[in-house]
């Protein structure tokens, strides 16, 4: 009833919509479209709830698991636009993550028993929290198939830290950190032998263990302190999702279980498979336990024990110690889910119908007064399933995963077999509203959903199958983030996102304004350590060093050291030789200031990539082991010379003798004609300058140092600018001795330097413009749009004669100025014969053309006009 009642509402409130954007865009534009296209009216508003104009920003940010990719995956909200892949266990080549020292490391800390791990199953990304809401600095996330977390530093998005399980096998339960980052919570999934020693099956209960590892978590460095981390040993269950207790349950971790049975197939050998056996039980159990009375006991040598070098507290000593207790659940369950207050503990049965939903009042009462109804095999008390319920709601089929809003006990949950989405009330125990998704859902995504503060607004579906709705790209099809508006009575699905990358298991969104990445590293940084790189190089310090095995500078040692700086567009040193068999190691500095000048690099044939954020330094390594001549370069696009940042390694075996080559005569310049390319250089750059010159007397005269963003434009230009004044010596050095050819070859790199400060600088100047002159009325804005776009600016250009005139002060040049500007853009034709107009056409031998401009676009671009008329001292 309420559903129908509500899509009735909006299609009434979608027609006005459309009847008012229709008519303010004029000849009914929008109609057309959405007949073109088949659009609805609510196809249309969903369009402009989720549509980022061009430069638009996200309210939130998305930050996905990769699922089998071993990535994360970043994307905003309500646009659903992707904006990273952030590696974490997995070699990325774009970002140089694997392919350069640095990285490597990090992705080496992932190694387990010593073995190379290139991949992970990545499940659940967890950001750091402050009173349990989101802080925005540091991100965690696990690997379920080789049991690990990494941490990601979200000021430049980059995998700081991996640390490897050392008595998991594998991991599902993580990660969750608790309250204030204190902790990290990581539950096993499979059962298996803590030690690396073989045990046969038939040993499982006595020698395979569950467990949840407690990684501790240092919020200042962003770093996992494995020495002060442990883990809490528990039955051979198959522990699986988790969650850290707050506010009132605060200190307390929650993980459930499947497996009780503690079955181990054998389909080989005639027995009924898994899937069956470990099903069996009307039950499983969640455990209960105290983290932070663990963390304490855990400082105690006494009360662990050391596998593999890590600490373990044994089961009895987390029950004698009143730490840790179990409370039956429906059977196989998936996700157990705190409330944003931490009273109510909702847990979902994937073959149950029903969520449980637990209260935390209720649970400590049981375990202050000691009502156990009995132990488990291992001794652990359990709590009496009925006398800790709040209550249980029938949902629907396959429920798994649960999220929270800010409305007092709102809660949506994913129905995976119904492929839906229900909203109900953990509180009252009633379901409000369903909406179906494509298909599978799994996890489900709110807005700092599992925050002490959820922020509501949306509910994003992470489906496990598309299925039919999207294009087919083969067999293998992306998976469906589907975004869901929960801002009315009932649920709307707004829009699909195929993400083709894995398959993506939890996600958690963060507002925006909570992140403040950097645009650029301080000079010389290595990236993965935060601190000055061993190989920063600045300008002027490039050299190429050979070592011998002690480290010491010896022409015949065997390594070779290159301090190699990167800026616009050339790279320090050009020219590399080293004997077959060198161990070669590049440092590369990239020396722009300027914001998004990412420099790449890659020695061809090598397997080695690094990419240069603006001041960072990376390094990378090889052995020289062929013979030859290998092409280097710089693989971003990052100036109109980038194809010639280039050099060339060469490669040569010292035990061959190598004939030169026969050179051939070429026919060069005479002198005068070398003299007058160079004086025809020198004009241009002074020529060049005098723009330079005129932008700058521009900047200093509006001010720009009052403006931060045209202050940062003007320091980059200048990075540029202070460069020359070095080459110029050159330059003229060269000329003295007579050397014009190099003479000039320095000129044009002051022109190249001149060219990259004009770029700049330009860019400053119209930033600066925007901000100082007076504001645009919405009709002169929506005229500048149609001068744009309507062709005008083909042969306008504001405050220069180009292959038009200079339409500054356009209006003041007639009689009656709007009226002969307003019939002269309508229908030019007719004015073709006016005197002012044929001198005009002679002039530029051109005649201005019908853009067939309609009435409402010609007044908005005198509007534009007026405004420019207002600003023209800044044109
Ligand atoms: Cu896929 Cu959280 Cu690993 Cu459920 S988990 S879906
Ligand atoms: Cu640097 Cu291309």
């Amino acid at each position: 009833m309420t559903k129908h009642f509500n899509k009735l509402t909006s299609l009434v409130l979608g027609t006005t919509l459309v009847a008012t954007v229709a008519s303010a865009a004029g000849g009914g534009e929008l109609e057309k479209v959405m007949k073109a296209r088949g659009l609805t009216e609510n196809d249309v508003i969903r369009a402009a709830k989720t549509y980022n104009p061009t430069g638009g920003r996200d309210e939130f940010i998305v930050f996905s698991s990769g699922g089998q990719s071993g990535q994360v995956i970043v994307y905003g909200v309500p646009s659903m636009r992707i904006l990273k892949y952030i590696a974490v266990f997995t070699p990325e080549p774009w970002q140089g993550y694997g392919y350069d020292v640095d990285s490597l490391k990090i992705l080496r800390q992932g190694n387990i028993r010593g073995r190379e791990i290139n991949w992970g199953d990545t499940h659940h990304p967890a950001l750091s929290e402050k009173d349990g809401k989101y802080d925005g600095r540091w991100l965690a996330i696990n690997d379920k198939a080789n049991p690990r977390i990494a941490i990601i530093d979200l000021h430049d998005f980059e995998t700081k830290q991996i640390v490897s399980n050392k008595v998991f096998k594998s991991a599902h339960g993580g990660a969750f950190f608790t309250p204030n980052s204190e902790y990290i919570l990581d539950a096993a999934q499979y059962a298996a032998p803590f030690d690396n020693n073989y045990h046969p099956i038939e040993e499982y209960k006595e020698s395979y263990r569950g467990g949840v590892t407690i990684w501790k978590f240092d919020d200042k460095i962003g770093k996992i302190i494995e020495k002060d981390s442990f883990t809490v040993e528990m039955p051979p269950y198959m522990q699986d999702l988790s969650d850290s207790g707050k506010g009132v349950s605060n200190g307390w971790g929650f993980t459930n279980s499947f497996n009780t049975e503690m079955y181990t197939g054998g389909i080989e050998v005639g027995m009924p498979p898994n899937e069956a056996g470990m099903s069996r039980n009307d039950t499983d159990f969640l455990h209960v336990y105290n983290w932070e009375k663990l963390a304490k006991l855990a400082k105690d040598k006494k009360n662990v024990k050391i596998i593999n070098g890590h600490k373990v507290i044994p089961i009895e000593v987390a029950v004698k110690n009143d730490a840790l207790f179990l409370i039956p659940e429906p059977k196989s369950p998936h996700g157990v889910d705190v409330s944003p207050d931490g009273e109510y503990i909702t847990v979902c049965g994937k073959l149950d119908t029903h969520a449980s939903v637990y209260k935390w009042s209720k649970i400590k009462e049981l375990i202050k007064s000691k009502k156990y109804t009995g132990k488990d095999p291992y001794g652990i008390p359990i709590l009496d399933m009925k006398s800790s319920l709040h209550g249980q709601v029938e949902l629907g089929l396959g429920p798994l995963h649960n999220q929270y809003s800010p409305v007092d006990g709102e809660i949506y949950t994913s129905l995976y077999v119904d492929s839906q989405v229900v909203k109900w009330n953990y509180k009252t125990l009633k379901v409000l509203d369903k909406e179906n998704v494509h298909y599978n859902i799994g996890h489900l995504c709110g807005m700092e959903g599992k925050t002490a503060d959820p922020q509501g607004k949306y509910i994003i579906a992470l489906n496990k199958l598309a299925i039919d709705r999207f294009q087919n790209v083969g067999p293998l099809h992306p998976q469906n983030h589907q975004l869901i508006d929960i801002s009315g009575k009932t649920m709307d699905l707004l829009v699909d996102m195929p993400l083709p990358l894995g398959e993506p298991h939890q996600a958690v969104a963060i507002r925006a304004e909570k992140l403040h990445p950097h645009v650029r590293y301080k000079m010389g940084t290595n990236s993965k350590t935060g601190k000055e790189h061993v190989g920063k190089t600045l300008a002027g310090q490039e050299r190429i060093e050979r070592r011998n095995a002690k480290g010491k500078i010896d022409p015949k040692g065997k390594n070779v050291f290159i301090y190699s700086t990167f800026v616009r567009s050339h790279i320090n040193p050009e020219r590399i030789t080293v004997n077959k068999g060198d161990n070669v190691t590049m440092y590369m500095t990239n020396l722009e200031r300027a914001q998004d000048e990412t420099h790449g690099f890659t020695v061809d044939n090598f397997n080695v990539h690094a990419s240069l954020e603006p001041g960072e330094t990376a390094e990378i390594n090889f052995i020289a082991d062929i013979e030859g001549v290998f092409p280097y370069y710089c693989t971003e696009f990052c100036s109109a010379l980038h194809l010639e940042m280039m050099g060339y390694l060469m490669v040569k075996d010292p035990n061959k003798k190598y004939v030169s080559a026969q050179k051939i005569k070429m026919g060069t310049m005479n002198k005068e004609q070398l003299d007058a390319e160079y004086k025809k250089t020198v004009a241009v750059n002074d020529a060049t300058d005098a723009v330079i010159q005129s932008v700058v007397a521009f900047l200093k005269a509006n001010k720009f140092g009052d403006h931060k963003t045209v202050a940062a434009l003007v320091t980059d230009a200048f990075d540029q600018y202070g460069q020359i004044p070095a080459q110029k010596k050159l330059a003229d050095e060269a000329y003295k001795k007579g050397d014009i050819e190099k003479a000039i070859l320095f000129e044009n790199m002051i022109w190249q330097l001149m060219v990259k400060t004009a770029d700049v600088g330009i860019r400053a100047k119209d930033a600066l413009v925007r901000l100082v002159a007076t504001k645009q009325s919405a009709s002169a804005q929506a005229g500048e749009r149609t001068f744009g776009e309507g062709g005008c600016s083909g042969c306008h250009v504001i405050g220069k004669v180009s292959s038009g005139p200079d339409l500054t002060g356009a209006l003041q040049r007639h009689e009656n100025g709007e009226k002969w500007v307003s019939k002269f853009i309508l229908n030019p034709e007719e004015m073709y014969d006016d005197p002012y107009v044929k001198s005009m056409i002679d002039y530029f031998n051109l005649k201005m053309p019908n853009q067939h401009m309609n009435e409402q676009e010609t007044k908005d671009i005198i509007e534009y006009l007026k405004w420019i008329d207002e600003n023209a001292n800044l044109f």
